[in-house]
């Protein structure tokens, strides 16, 4: 194996981000089975928008939708390829003086960039309601959907500053799992595959909802499209 193809293939099973086939929803944002996320050399780049940046108004306001995606998300892709050119540099140099750096950063930016990818594809403009595998799995795992939405919704507004509430699942328990992520790199557990993933940085929603992040949340749980969570733990389980 090469460099090219370990950065490609490290970078590929880092990430794990994965969506299904045969979704038209997100026909353009996936390329086989997996959120597409970088190109054939393993640079990173961004997908086009599932849908119209005025898609989820009310909800999500277009001004927010069009900053976010372009801004946020987008700079994160940028930051990713700058910090893997560092690395390939500091490779090709043999000099890792900085290293640790930039490699902060990498986890930083490709987490951001995963979970971004993830959360366009997880909204759409009306109410929707997991049924099939997902919804036995959630009960087997939490009782009812109103107690996963109960405790999704505390962790989304409870993380501490910026970061995530995340449901996952884990494929070494075979469970579904919720997570408190903090920026987009912390608090995982290795393993999990995010399945629904909900952005509680203020950029997320300060234009709309002001400092009222826990309307911003409970406003999400009415246009999640449990159609695209159920297909991604409908790939998630081929893990096992
Ligand atoms: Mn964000």
């Amino acid at each position: 194996m090469n460099r090219k193809e370990f950065f490609q293939n490290s970078i590929i099973l880092g990430s794990a981000a994965i969506l299904p086939l045969n979704n038209a929803f997100s026909q353009n944002v996936m390329e086989g089975g997996l959120d597409k996320i970088t190109d054939e050399n393993g640079n990173f780049v961004q997908a086009p928008l599932p849908y119209s940046e005025s898609f989820l108004e009310p909800h999500m306001d277009e001004e927010t939708l069009h900053l976010h995606y372009t801004y946020h998300h987008g700079g994160a892709v940028k930051g990713a390829n700058k910090d893997l050119a560092k690395i390939r540099a500091a490779l090709d140099h043999d000099d890792f003086a900085l290293s640790d750096y930039w490699t902060k950063k990498m986890a930083h930016h490709v987490s951001s960039h995963v979970l971004h990818s993830i959360f366009w594809t997880n909204l759409t403009n009306h109410k929707t309601e997991p049924t099939g595998e997902l919804l036995k799995r959630i009960e087997k795992n939490f009782g009812t959907y109103d107690r996963l939405q109960g405790l999704l919704a505390n962790i989304s507004k409870t993380v501490t500053g910026s970061g995530w509430g995340i449901l996952g699942y884990q494929p070494y328990s075979d469970q579904l799992v919720v997570l408190q992520c903090e920026n987009h790199e912390k608090l995982t557990q290795w393993g999990v595959v995010p399945l629904l993933v909900i952005d509680v940085w203020e950029h997320a929603y300060y234009l709309k909802y002001k400092n009222k992040r826990g309307d911003f949340v409970d406003t999400l749980f009415s246009i999640f499209n449990w159609g695209n969570v159920a297909e991604r733990l409908d790939t998630a389980l081929k893990l096992r």
